[in-house]
């Protein structure tokens, strides 16, 4: 039988872990701290109403591997565990059930943890934290009046998504086209003063810091375009106002590029539809052309503003501008793929070198101007045939001898900088850095969310700190966390909590009801894990230098810009604030693939029944058994009519797919040690992969053939050479992959090794199987411990010493010695790598396949390189 007994070992396992507190990590001040440390951590989920979905344990397995490994090798190792629990989903659920967002909450807390134990993760849970916890977030909130202290938290105007029939502001996932997602009612942007925080100022940290991190190229980039710096410079253009035009006679437009060389070749100006002085520059005779323009730009996204290839469209505003080096009065134009939040909001446009100019100015038939030659084409070629050309080159027609300005022959950053010096001079303009990393909206017009521990004075806008005495500033106990009914936080409701008298001063006062959005308990919570017992103070400095950075982090590629960046950003300013020792949180961060739900077969089918194309107007989609599918070079076809093709395709798991897969379901058929090996054997850690329950069934074999190694008897002989080269090679191979992440790889290693014992004559060798248990213990923890156990132990194996191997095992000392006979090969023998020809010889006649050329005739000759070759020559 394969069935081995994983449920009753698993829960036997897990209560011992527990019981013994086997993963508490000792506080500093009892840790060996001349051993190395291994800060191994997990995106902490939220824990929603749906429990653990099959994503959650593939990150969760692998830094549990490492954590396991990194023990076993003697790393002090912090492997921690908490709950990302303040957001939306629990306050919709409340709305529509009636219960408490925190009861719902400590429900969801309460079966996630339980899951998480049921698989047998490793982690100190005397170390949990929750981030809607007072004692959590009372530090949550320190760090926001730090911020506010030091100017980095502000109030600005920002447009909220108010919905006047559901009385609420919406988040804007729960905006759809403009309709609320639930009842789809109209949504208005209304703005409203709301808290910012000032990542801007730290954009150029945030960009340099990268370098030293061993991250993935793919994510640091999608930071680096996140923050996307540009180096350039502002210029400033006069305006010469068109009639009924009010803009004042010294106006000036300021325009931001990233490429001062071209400004010869700028031969119209264009302001985003957003541009404060566009009203004044709009002449009288434009005024309801620009109006109506501006109206219909309002309604579109950035995205669609920005694309290429989308048809431009603009309005000319009766105005114009005098390029400062040619003096020549060029016209401006609104259009709205200039976007009024980045640079300075206008541009001057220069068709020549510019894709999305160019295709402005083809439409409006604008002048266009080449300044720039390709290097390589020399100098002075103005050719049309090639525009826009926007790469770097050297630049044409760019002399004005009244201005003193000349450009021709320099090569493109030359020529930048020349332009730039010369516009510093007459200050019409200077270098300038742009980004287009926004200040962060920290601002939630929600209930279940951190507290903002700011007041009012009575009649006054003016935001002041609440003493930090006074944290947590406690959210309060209400069962009115509907909308107000204003675009206001359900806060407001709580008079009692808004409107308070200071004790000291008498003084009355009204507290902000706004709540922090749910990045901000997960910027931090890190942090928190060193002492989440800590009282004192946020985090204390001695754990903070021993642990921090953290080692390996592991999560959702869907986190890889915004809470990276956020989390990034306030490590940043504890660190200004002497707070931590170090610049950056993550020194390695890993991000999981996406697992997808099992293959689905579609054939189509017509109204007759008649097997169609998918593309075929009448073609209704029809599910196909896999069964009833067959692979061939063709791709799908049926089974029972491979002439038809089937459609194989794999989606990601949602409620309303109905391919979703419950953890729980897998760990009750195979055992919680196959659901984690499974999910390592799938794929590279990182890769996108498709889940397939037959295979869990395979690893689950594997186990069980490991259950049967180990119970079904061993001998106290010293294993053989040969049996020690396999054990070798598999603790290199299993040792080298798990280190690099390739747990996939190291799991095929210990199948070849189960393999490998199940072909040896005899009992296995004991000695042989005890490393072999170690190897497996951080992938399959509960079947090893309890392997452990059969061999004869009474302690846990979790601090056992990872195995070592001895290179010179490794070295195989047979080949595979080809044999042939007149120069024609007839076959190959086993022998010693040194083998002396005598034992090669007689080896070689013993194989049948070349006995039989040798039989009766003459060896004239033997031709023997060792480990090559051995060639009978034989006569007729
Ligand atoms: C003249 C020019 C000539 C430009 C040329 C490009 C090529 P990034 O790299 O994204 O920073 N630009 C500036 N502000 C803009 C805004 N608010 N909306 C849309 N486009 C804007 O790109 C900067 C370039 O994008 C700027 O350089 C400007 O066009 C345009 F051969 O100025 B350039």
């Amino acid at each position: 039988s394969t069935a081995y007994p994983f449920s009753e070992l698993e829960a036997k396992w897990q209560a011992f872990w527990l019981e013994h507190k086997t993963f508490r990590t000792p506080e500093l001040a009892e840790l060996d701290t001349s051993r190395p440390k291994a800060y191994i951590l997990d995106m902490f989920p939220y824990p929603s109403g749906a429990g653990l979905h099959v994503g959650h344990p593939e990150g969760y397995t692998a830094t549990d591997i490492m954590a396991r490994l990194r023990r076993m090798q003697g790393h002090n190792v912090l492997h921690p565990i908490g709950w990302d629990a303040f957001g939306l989903p629990a306050e919709q659920y409340a709305l529509q059930t009636g219960t408490h967002p925190a009861v719902t909450t400590e429900r969801n807390i309460a079966r996630f943890r339980q899951q998480l134990q049921a698989l047998g993760f490793s982690y100190d849970w005397d170390r949990e934290v929750c981030t809607t916890d007072p004692d959590y977030y009372r530090w949550t909130q320190w760090i926001f009046l730090q911020l506010f202290k030091r100017g980095l938290a502000y109030q600005a105007e920002v447009p909220v998504n108010w919905c006047p029939a559901l009385g609420t502001v919406l988040a804007n996932e729960e905006v759809i086209d403009g309709k609320s997602e639930r009842g789809s009612h109209p949504v208005v942007r209304l703005p409203m003063k709301q808290w910012m925080l000032r990542i801007t100022a730290y954009a150029d940290r945030l960009l340099e810091d990268l370098e030293g991190l061993d991250w993935a190229d793919s994510i640091k980039d999608m930071q680096r375009n996140w923050i996307g710096r540009s180096e350039g410079a502002l210029i400033r253009f006069a305006v010469q106002g068109g009639p009924g035009a009010v803009v004042g006679g010294d106006a000036q437009l300021e325009v931001f590029t990233t490429r001062p060389d071209t400004l010869f070749g700028a031969t119209y100006l264009v302001v985003a539809p957003e541009h404060a002085l566009l009203g004044a520059l709009t002449s009288g005779v434009q005024r309801a052309a620009v109006a109506a323009y501006v109206k219909a730009a309002a309604a579109k996204s950035e995205l669609e503003r920005t694309e290429l290839q989308k048809k431009k469209t603009g309005v000319f505003t009766g105005s114009h501008a005098i390029n400062p080096a040619t003096g020549e009065a060029v016209p401006v134009w609104v259009a709205d793929y200039v976007l009024g939040g980045y640079g300075s909001g206008a541009i001057m446009a220069v068709p020549a070198h510019d894709a999305r100019d160019y295709e402005f100015a083809t439409a409006f038939d604008l002048p266009v101007r080449r300044v720039v030659a390709p290097a390589a084409d020399g100098v002075g070629r103005d050719s049309e045939s090639d525009l826009p050309f926007t790469g770097e080159g050297v630049a044409v027609n760019s002399t004005a001898e009244a201005a003193g300005l000349s450009l021709d022959g320099l090569d493109t950053a030359a020529a930048a900088a020349r332009t730039v010096a010369w516009l510093a001079q007459r200050a019409c303009g200077e270098a300038k850095v742009s980004y287009k990393l926004r200040d962060w909206l920290f601002a939630r017009q929600r209930y279940w969310g951190e507290p903002f521990p700011i007041v009012y004075a009575e009649g006054s806008d003016e935001p002041m700190a609440v003493d930090e005495g006074d944290l947590p500033l406690v959210l309060p106990e209400t069962d009115d966390f509907r909308p107000s009914g204003t675009p206001e936080s359900p806060l407001a409701n709580i008079t009692s909590w808004v409107n308070i008298t200071d004790p000291q001063t008498g003084q009355r006062l009204r507290r902000e009801t706004s709540t922090m959005p749910q990045w901000a308990g997960s910027c931090w919570y890190y942090l928190r894990y060193l002492q989440p017992w800590n009282a004192e103070r946020l985090v204390d400095p001695a754990a903070e230098r021993y642990w921090l950075p953290v080692d390996l982090y592991v999560g959702g590629a869907e986190h890889a810009v915004l809470h990276l960046l956020y989390a990034r950003f306030w490590h940043k300013v504890l660190f200004d604030l002497g707070v931590v020792s170090t610049r950056e949180p993550f020194q390695r961060l890993v991000s999981q693939g996406m697992i997808l739900g099992e293959v689905e077969y579609t054939v189509f089918q017509d109204s007759s029944g008649a097997y169609v194309d998918e593309g075929d107007p009448d073609a209704t989609p029809v599910r196909v058994a896999e069964a009833d599918v067959e692979k061939t070079g063709r791709g799908h076809v049926l089974r029972a009519d491979p002439g038809v093709l089937v459609n194989a395709r794999a989606h990601k798991m949602s409620k309303s797919r109905g391919n979703v897969v419950n953890p729980d379901d897998v760990v009750a058929a195979y055992g919680a040690d196959s659901l984690r090996l499974y999910e390592m054997f799938m794929g590279p850690l990182r890769d996108t992969k498709v889940w397939n329950t037959r295979s869990v069934d395979g690893v689950h074999r594997f186990l069980a053939r490991v259950f049967r190694m180990c119970t079904g008897g061993l001998s106290d002989d010293p294993p053989s050479r040969e049996q020690l080269r396999l054990l070798h090679a598999t603790i290199k191979r299993v040792t080298d992959e798990t280190e690099a992440l390739r747990f996939n790889t190291g799991i095929a290693a210990m199948m070849e090794f189960v393999n490998g014992v199940f072909k040896w004559e005899g009992t296995p060798p004991r000695a042989a199987l005890e490393p072999f248990v170690l190897l497996l213990a951080p992938y399959a923890p509960h079947l090893a411990e309890e392997m452990w156990q059969v061999l004869g132990h009474s302690e846990s194996l979790a601090y056992e010493s990872w195995p070592s191997y001895d290179e010179a095992l490794l070295v195989q000392d047979t080949v595979n010695l080809p044999v042939q006979v007149n120069g024609k090969l007839r076959g190959a023998v086993e022998v010693r790598k040194d083998a002396e020809q005598p034992a090669a010889e007689e080896a070689a006649r013993a194989l049948p396949s070349a006995a039989k050329f040798l039989d009766g005739k003459p060896v004239r000759k033997v031709v023997y390189v060792p480990g090559r070759i051995l060639n009978f020559i034989v006569g007729k």
